[in-house]
């Protein structure tokens, strides 16, 4: 175990010097090497072939000048991303984000982590990330289409149905992936659904796929409690953000009886005792894309300017904003509050102290690339039913969506068992992802 903990650290070295600068990068790369030493203790063939070297390293990375124009006539200039990290179970999979703090390193971070958590759902897609630094707030209908068409203009050479299939992430929902696709369809002449997933329903788009992240979440926890003999029932919980991914998970909490009691965005948080009232939620959110304190104004509940919603004390803490939103000192807080449950909604929303803090304390922790892989794999069911040009119910791809969480899940716990860590989700999430992939990549030869 200490030579295969040695070569690790060397791995790591080498992801730090290749990579300057990309402090979210290193982040997600630590986590993994660190879970890796009982695999490689088991299984050297991986370093041998250098598997892990070869997965710290994207197999192609895309960086592009997006220049637009405003309302007022006015050139802006973005930059736009596309890391296609691997390749060895399926096309390159994952999100693109609009957001002003994206850089290489944040595509990076999301590209690397997309790996893993793809390989776990069990289904045929590599890992890939993408997005932009452009900044979606206060922008027009027309300054979002121009942007997505120009971002397009470039993007389309390098995807395809069996190359690379782009989705949703922070700042990209159903609007833009509307403008992304109408965009790739008039350059290529092809009505080619499966390039991208997160469509609309009359377009190719599956039933699911907007609620599955949040939805996903929740059945992973639901999975987490049932292990303890626990329910929703009487449940409180805390969510922050109030986007997709946090929307459909209070959507799902309230259906299982439990009560979310707090949500926020970057402005704020609104603490609602009787409970987030949804319908309000999704108007102010996704109709009138306003600031959250509007619905604290309407609904009569407490707006908190800044802050930190890990105040509000609850049973249940599920990030679902961004990443590192949860640190020490929130850990902290929330473990004196009595949290017993967290589930990683957003991607890595959680600092490595604060992971650290709530397994001291016996908080059972869920991470992301295993609790928010419900999104991606409705994605894929997605790409199932446009291969299939078939479309499903909703009832159909929800069971299907819950199915592949409860094998997250019981494959999350056998694998730290059977590695010697029992009850780790992170642990097991980490190796279960690994393997998969690295068999594949092993199968694949030097490539
Ligand atoms: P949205 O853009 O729909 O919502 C993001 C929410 O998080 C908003 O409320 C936003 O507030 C808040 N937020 C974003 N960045 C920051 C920041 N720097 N500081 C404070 N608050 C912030 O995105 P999603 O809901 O789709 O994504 C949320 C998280 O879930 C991300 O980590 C994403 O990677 C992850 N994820 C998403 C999936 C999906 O299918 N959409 C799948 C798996 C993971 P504001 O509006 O004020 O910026
Ligand atoms: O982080 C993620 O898994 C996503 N943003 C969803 C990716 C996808 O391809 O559906």
């Amino acid at each position: 175990m200490a030579h295969a903990e040695a070569t690790l650290d060397t791995l790591y070295s080498e992801v730090l010097r290749r990579n300057p600068g990309e402090t979210e990068f290193h982040q997600a790369a630590k986590e993994v090497l660190e879970s890796l030493a009982p695999v490689v203790t088991k299984h050297p063939e991986y370093v041998d072939a250098a598997v892990i070297r070869r997965l710290c390293e994207p197999e192609r990375q895309i960086i592009f000048r997006v220049p637009w124009q405003d309302d007022n006539g006015n050139v802006q200039l973005n930059r736009g991303f596309r890391v296609e990290f691997n390749s060895a179970l399926g096309p390159y999979k994952g999100g693109l984000r609009f957001h002003p703090s994206v850089y290489l390193g944040i595509v990076k971070f999301l590209g690397f982590e997309q790996i893993f958590k793809n390989s776990l759902t069990g289904l045929p897609i590599g890992g890939g990330k993408g997005g932009s630094d452009f900044d979606p707030k206060g922008r027009s209908d027309g300054e979002i289409m121009r942007f997505c068409q120009s971002f397009m203009t470039e993007l389309y050479r390098h995807i395809g149905e069996y190359t690379d299939v782009p989705a949703g992430d922070i700042g990209v929902g159903g609007r833009e992936i509307g403008y992304l696709f109408g965009q790739y369809k008039r350059i290529t002449n092809r009505y080619e659904s499966g390039v991208l997933t997160g469509k609309g329903l009359t377009w190719g788009g599956s039933q699911v796929r907007t609620e599955a992240t949040g939805y996903g979440a929740v059945f992973f926890l639901d999975e987490m409690l049932k292990t303890r003999g626990q329910s929703f029932d009487g449940k409180r919980v805390v969510v922050s953000g109030s986007g997709n991914v946090a929307v459909y998970a209070t959507e799902k909490v309230e259906q299982l009886g439990g009560t979310v009691i707090a949500c926020s965005d970057s402005s704020g948080y609104v603490v609602d005792e009787k409970g987030i009232d949804l319908a309000l939620l999704k108007d102010v959110k996704e109709t009138r894309r306003a600031r959250i304190d509007v619905y604290a104004e309407e609904r009569g509940a407490i707006f908190v300017p800044g802050g930190s919603v890990w105040d509000v004390p609850c049973d249940i803490a599920l990030p679902c904003a961004t990443q590192n939103e949860l640190d020490a000192d929130s850990a902290d807080r929330l473990i004196k509050n009595g949290t017993s449950y967290v589930a990683e909604g957003a991607n890595m929303p959680c600092t490595p102290d604060a992971v650290r803090l709530f397994s001291d304390a016996g908080v059972a922790f869920a991470p992301g690339k295993a609790a928010n892989a419900g999104g991606v794999a409705t994605s894929a069911l997605e790409m199932q039913q446009n291969a299939s040009r078939d479309s499903w119910s909703f009832d159909y791809t929800q069971d299907r969506l819950s199915d592949i969480m409860r094998g997250i899940h019981d494959r999350c716990l056998e694998t730290a068992d059977e590695y010697g860590s029992p009850g780790d989700y992170v642990t097991g999430a980490n190796i279960a992802g690994f393997i998969r992939v690295a068999n594949a990549m092993l199968a694949l030869g030097v490539v």
